[in-house]
């Protein structure tokens, strides 16, 4: 843990950037390459130390797998082919591959053990292991299985129809792969619409699953198929050159290979809300995960207004869109996000806490946040509570501070976007 000060004088960013992979869709790509039998290869792999973990993972369990740059290469036996671990999955400070693999590892015939960092010990699991139990997963842990170290006894599996009690993609995704070996047909139903990765790599992989209005039906036993992925840049890494763009003097930036899923496009639709100079240049919508050219620059923004059905396509970009709400004229409310506070870290204490330490009009309500602005930011010590994003938050509103902002701790910024500070340097102008 290294701390990190940032002093900008008034800085302009120009240039292009291309942001590392997609951290989502990087996890799924391993899991399903090791599910597959044969061959899996790669490209635009994110080397974040989120989705190292969820190699280290399948490594233990006799999965080949090689990293050259940003190409992997999975080579499978195949599920029924892996070997018990005799060590523990170390999860490091990954949700998405701790609770995807609660799912995974439920059907398979092996006993395994995964934990992971400090604030993975803190994060809900039952969340997953619940619905897994129905579908008759041995699972045992803390807290009758609510915090890692996690113990599962893999077995055979029933199919279930589950309604989801919040919207997750990690829920999903656990159902979803334990339910590729269940017998029976899964049903996962959704109030709300969640990344919905799994189902499109599903779908690569040479699964049918059939998603109909917010319900996903996926009958069990059927085979995976090795194939190329090709992952996306990162939306959720691109939001902080988004703000950092509009909300910076004489700034224009590009943004190139962005993923534009429509399940996880919502910080577009508010940065467009809010007044900001966008353009959004779709290259292929009809890819398995479709990409574009984002062009953002310095914008006269406004506050508005941000919840309901959007917030599971924004969750990750609550952070930085609180950030950007500083630099707009008036209020900006953040509603229905109480998920935020089993993130990381409560999401809501900690955007709040640090803004506030930097003369951001800034108040947390239970399920969000509501913000005035525009303030004019100082500089101040800021906390990351490790929290990657709130990291890559206090690192962009350096770029708008009068003053210095020291964060406590830099190097947590690696779990998803191990470049962040070469690319601000970029473009620097
Ligand atoms: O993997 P992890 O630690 O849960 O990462 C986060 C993040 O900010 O990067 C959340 F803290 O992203 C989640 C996201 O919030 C990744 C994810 C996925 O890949 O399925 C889904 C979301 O979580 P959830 O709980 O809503 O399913």
């Amino acid at each position: 843990m290294s701390s990190k000060v940032l002093q900008y004088n008034n800085p302009t960013l120009v240039g292009e950037i291309t942001v590392p992979g997609d951290k989502s869709i990087s996890h799924r790509s391993v899991m399903f390459g090791s599910i597959a039998k044969g061959k899996t290869t790669v490209s635009g792999f994110l080397l974040g130390e989120d989705c190292l973990s969820t190699i280290d993972c399948f490594k233990k369990l006799g999965v080949e797998i090689e990293v050259d740059g940003t190409n992997v290469s999975i080579e499978s036996p195949g599920m029924d082919g892996w070997a018990e671990p005799t060590e523990v999955l170390y999860t490091g400070n990954s949700g998405t591959t701790t609770r995807l693999m609660l799912g995974i590892l439920s059907g398979t015939k092996l006993h395994t053990v995964m934990t992971g960092d400090a604030s993975i010990g803190k994060r809900p699991m039952r969340r997953v292991a619940d619905p897994l139990r129905l579908m008759g997963a041995q699972i045992a842990g803390r807290e009758n299985g609510q915090f890692t170290p996690l113990a599962i006894q893999g077995g055979t599996l029933q199919a279930i129809d589950y309604t989801m009690p919040v919207a997750s993609a990690q829920v999903k995704s656990a159902v979803l792969l334990a339910g590729l070996r269940a017998n029976g047909t899964t049903i996962v139903r959704e109030s709300e619409v969640s990344r919905d990765h799994t189902e499109r790599m599903l779908r690569q992989f040479g699964a049918e699953i059939d998603v109909t209005d917010g319900i996903v039906s996926f009958k069990g036993g059927q085979t995976l198929t090795g194939t190329h992925v090709n992952v996306p840049g990162d939306i959720s890494s691109a939001a902080f050159f988004l703000v950092a763009g509009s909300i910076t003097q004489g700034s224009r930036i590009v943004l190139e290979n962005v993923g534009v899923n429509e399940t996880r496009d919502g910080i577009l639709e508010v940065l467009k809300k809010m007044g900001a100079k966008m353009t959004v240049q779709v290259d292929d919508e009809n890819a398995a995960e479709p990409t574009a050219t984002i062009t953002i620059e310095t914008s006269e923004l406004t506050g508005t207004t941000v919840g309901g059905s959007i917030i599971p396509r924004l969750i990750d970009e609550i952070p930085i869109i609180a950030l950007l709400a500083t630099q707009a004229n008036g209020k900006t409310i953040i509603k229905d996000a109480e998920e935020l506070k089993v993130k990381e870290t409560n999401r809501i204490d900690a955007v709040v806490n640090e803004l506030k330490k930097l003369g951001a009009n800034i108040e947390a309500t239970d399920d969000g946040m509501i913000i005035e602005g525009p303030t004019p930011l100082t500089g101040g010590a800021l906390k990351t509570y490790g929290d990657h994003r709130i990291g890559m938050m206090g690192a962009v509103a350096a770029l708008v501070a009068k003053g210095a902002v020291e964060l406590d701790d830099a190097d947590c910024i690696a779990v998803s976007y191990p470049t962040f500070f070469e690319h601000v340097e970029k473009l620097l102008k």
